[in-house]
């Protein structure tokens, strides 16, 4: 049979790497084929979800940053100051994790998906037309952050700025036009696409880590044989695996570049003294992500717990 997979990045970028890897080990191991779509080749990421929530798309690689709207438990993964920084940590607790192995898939099925991974490309770096220290920094600052997610709008807003949501194929645009003042992606994004030089400043919060999903239409994935169920899992464990090895490199390789290529380019890492602050501020958005639901309290009771495994046992 033929796939089709859509995903919200470029070929060569994460998600469109581990797309690769997922389709050459389907088509190494058996008759069947996958035909890739990456973004905007089908509309934006949110009508992307909803093809593939309505059976048009088989597999769908998603930002997380994209799915609280719809998933209000992915919102996890973008609270502000719960996900580590440490990339070792980030893979014990992705490998390890009971929230991303155990529950979160079991509200996939809710929704009409079967989860298949959750992979990490990188911290979230902030870029600006002007430095900040502070959330009084921030105040009155437009930033744009992904839509769909109404955690990533309350964090910005308890920042002190003022989130503006769009679609990531607006925002080149309104950085060129001075519709906002700012941004959040992982590096190697950033580079990938110029929004170095597109703005002034990248400044390292330390508040948020970017993370990919990847899901199949649960009906199609249930219709599946054996064997090729079988097929799918191994290829997403294939996939996972290479992209893991890849996305640290891929995100060191993208500062070391803007470094070079751009060397009037800021880089700002915000000082422990001034994470508290942000932290701080961060406290009200945990709350809020616990309180929607109860489900959203489980989810975040668990990830205390997993992250607090990761950070004793990564090495
Ligand atoms: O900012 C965005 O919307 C995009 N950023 C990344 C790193 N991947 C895809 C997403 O659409």
């Amino acid at each position: 049979a033929t796939w089709k997979y859509a995903f919200g990045e470029g070929t060569s970028d994460p998600q469109g790497i581990y797309a690769t890897a997922f389709k050459s080990f389907i088509e190494d191991n058996s008759r069947n084929k996958i035909e890739l779509y990456k973004v905007g080749s089908l509309g934006e990421e949110t009508d992307m979800m909803e093809q593939t929530r309505a059976g048009l798309l088989h597999f769908l690689g998603q930002s997380t940053g994209y799915m609280g709207g719809t998933i209000p438990e992915m919102d996890i993964f973008t609270v502000p100051y719960v996900m580590p920084t440490d990339t070792k940590q980030l893979d014990y607790f992705f490998k390890n994790s009971k929230v991303v192995n155990e529950m979160l898939p079991t509200i996939f099925h809710k929704h009409g998906l079967e989860l298949l991974s959750i992979f990490p490309e990188g911290e979230m770096a902030v870029t600006t037309f002007e430095e900040f220290h502070s959330p009084e920094d921030l105040k009155g600052k437009k930033m744009r952050v992904m839509p769909g997610s109404p955690i990533l709008v309350e964090t910005y807003k308890a920042f002190g700025a003022s989130p503006q949501p769009m679609s990531w194929g607006d925002l080149v645009g309104a950085l060129k036009t001075g519709m906002v003042d700012g941004q959040e992606n992982p590096t190697v994004w950033i580079e990938a696409y110029g929004l170095d030089d597109l703005t002034k400043v990248l400044t390292y919060t330390g508040h948020g880590h970017f993370n990919a999903s990847v899901s199949a239409n649960k009906k199609f994935y249930d219709g599946l044989s054996k064997r090729d169920k079988k097929l799918v899992q191994e290829a997403a464990e294939f996939a996972h695996k290479t992209i893991l090895q890849e996305a640290q490199k891929l995100d060191a390789y993208g500062l070391g570049r803007i470094v070079r290529t751009n060397p009037n380019y800021k880089i700002v890492t915000l000082t422990e003294d001034e994470r508290k602050v942000f932290k701080e501020k961060a406290k009200a958005v945990q709350e809020s992500f616990a309180s929607k639901s109860d489900s959203n309290k489980k989810i975040m009771t668990q990830m205390m717990k997993d992250l607090d495994q990761a950070e004793k046992n990564a090495k």
